[in-house]
């Protein structure tokens, strides 16, 4: 063969091989896995899904329940029919088996080990939410074309190897603000699995502020009869039954995420003040336009009449009054009957932005908070501004803002969540065209948000102190499902990386092949994220 030819057929072959989508994938460590696992071992071969493959799972019903959810969604992806069995027949031609494993529990609570070799693939973990995790990762091998939900494809290939993973915190979650605008329980289902799919575990809900008040509480009905009626920009508003709220909880658990509902107090009250005037007592009316931390105290209103409801964005201009018994009969009983609805040990009370309430009135607010909390079986999770209270250990406090009040937190032995604004806030635009969200902690783009380590974050903040990471939606500008995915993709994922992968196995560069590598992915799930210039999406995801 002449030189020149030889040349030609090599350069050919390599075109080929790079555009193919249909190429042999051989090498598990190339596959765009997100959040990254701690270990991949590939071992060069490939497992082949086709029509005849078996699913197997023990009775034990949680991991029955698990390998189900594996089953429907392999079967939505590949447009295939395969069964989950639990009786194993030994002739398959190739099977995925799901089982819990007494032996490794090094995978701890929602570690896993995912073994794959040409004749099946295992998912092993030591408790069920190890294997939920798993499964997620091993949704994200499947290979994705235009047509794969089709069923004329007929083999799917996965690269075999081992994957053993686990999580670097234990709280990894996402805030949706369901206050300044109100999202319906399918929308909010949607975003449970969403954030699922990436190893979240944790979904707090911002259930009331001064425009809506969207939890049904039943010794105070008009909390939700009036004070749910509307949103920013005077919407219809909406809230959730206590059945509906239920229903909520129920489905994040079912996929190992736990609920930590939030009732913003002393502050950002305004729709408790609109629904019960005995609860009003010199409100700050709120100044027209946004001023963050209110300058100006505008008028007072010590009338005990309901405060008109509001639509506006300001904050920081309502409280709750220390010096009215009443004010303590709504909390506790607002608590008792969250704590009521919520398995999991947190209720989380807001405490932000109380600009309006005199300093040693916050105070003696966040302690008798902790006591209600206490009194009902929880443990007491706040903003930040919390710290300045006499909080014990067992307190969780988020930061967002002050690295002051983080290292206050600390030094009383309270855990933190650590949401910091200027990074881990997905209502903040992503450069100066975006058209939702806001700036005022700065633009982040999809770089700014990836590269951060909440471990050296805060100057005396270590990682012992941290309990998690969450990144937080706040509603304001955005009233659909479209909209709060195009503010929270794909910063979402990078935040989920963060509070997964080990800080010294991330980087900026990997990453961003990865998740050009995951786009195809997000666009089968019709998840409309943003195409940040910095990722080098491929044709098939930007068209
Ligand atoms: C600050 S951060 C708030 C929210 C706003 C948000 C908008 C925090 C604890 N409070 O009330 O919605 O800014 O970005």
């Amino acid at each position: 063969m002449k030189l020149s030819v030889y040349f030609f057929s090599v350069l050919a072959s390599l075109i080929i091989l790079s555009c193919n989508p249909f190429k042999a994938k051989t090498d598990l460590s190339k596959e765009n896995i997100i959040p990254k696992p701690v270990s991949i071992t590939p071992s060069g071969g490939e497992f082949v899904i086709t029509s005849k493959t078996e699913i197997r799972s023990d009775t034990e019903v949680e991991v029955m329940t698990i390998a189900q959810y594996l089953t429907d969604q392999l079967n939505h992806d590949t447009g295939f029919d395969l069964k989950l069995i639990t009786r194993h027949d030994e002739t398959a031609s190739g099977y995925i088996v799901v089982e819990l494993t007494q032996a490794d529990s090094q995978l701890g609570d929602e570690g896993y080990e995912l073994s794959i070799t040409e004749e099946h693939i295992k998912l092993l973990a030591h408790k069920p939410a190890g294997l939920f995790r798993g499964m997620q990762t091993l949704r994200q091998l499947l290979p994705l074309t235009d047509d794969s939900t089709t069923g004329r494809i007929e083999s799917f290939k996965i690269p075999t190897g081992i994957i053993r993973d686990y999580p670097t915190y234990a709280w990894r979650g996402s805030m949706l603000d369901v206050a300044r605008h109100f999202f319906s329980v399918e929308d909010v289902k949607r975003y449970i699995d969403l954030i699922s799919y990436y190893k979240m575990n944790v979904l707090h809900l911002h259930l009331s502020d001064d425009q809506g008040w969207r939890i049904e509480i039943k010794s105070w009905p008009n909390l939700t009869a009036h004070g749910g009626t509307t949103q920013v920009g005077g919407g219809k508003g909406g809230f959730y039954t206590q059945e509906q709220y239920v229903d909520i909880v129920n489905y994040a658990q079912s996929r190992y995420i736990m609920i930590v509902p939030e009732i913003d107090l002393p502050g950002h009250i305004n729709s408790a003040l609109a629904s019960y005037g005995e609860l009003n007592g010199g409100t700050i009316v709120p100044v027209e336009g946004r001023v963050k931390q209110s300058s100006q105290p505008g008028i007072l209103n010590s009338k005990t009449q309901p405060t008109e409801l509001y639509t506006g964005i300001e904050v920081g201009w309502s409280t709750l009054r220390v010096e009215k018994e009443i004010t303590f009969k709504f909390v506790d009983d607002v608590l008792r009957e969250l704590a009521a609805l919520t398995p999991g040990p947190y209720l989380h009370i807001g405490g932000d932005e109380a600009s309006v309430t005199k300093k040693e009135d916050y105070i003696i607010f966040i302690n008798r908070f902790q006591k209600i909390i206490h009194k009902h079986g929880k443990r007491m999770v706040g903003w930040e501004e919390i710290s300045q209270g006499n909080i014990n250990s067992e307190v969780i406090v988020q930061h967002w803002s002050a690295a002051k009040y983080a290292q206050l937190a600390v030094e009383k032995g309270s855990k933190l969540i650590m949401s910091p604004a200027k990074k881990a806030y997905l209502d903040m635009q992503y450069d100066s065209a975006t058209k939702l969200g806001l700036h005022w902690a700065a633009y982040i783009e999809l770089d700014s948000a990836y590269l951060w380590d909440p471990a050296i974050f805060i100057e005396g903040v270590s990682k012992e102190n941290i309990l998690g990471v969450e990144a937080p939606l706040w509603s304001e500008t955005i009233s659909t499902m479209d909209e709060i995915e195009y503010l929270a993709f794909p910063r979402l994922c990078g935040i989920a990386e963060i509070g997964w992968s080990p800080a010294a196995s991330r980087s900026w560069d990997d990453y961003k092949l990865r998740l050009a590598g995951h786009g195809p992915r997000m666009k089968a799930m019709s998840i409309d994220f943003y195409k940040s210039p910095l990722i080098p999406w491929t044709e098939q995801t930007l068209y």
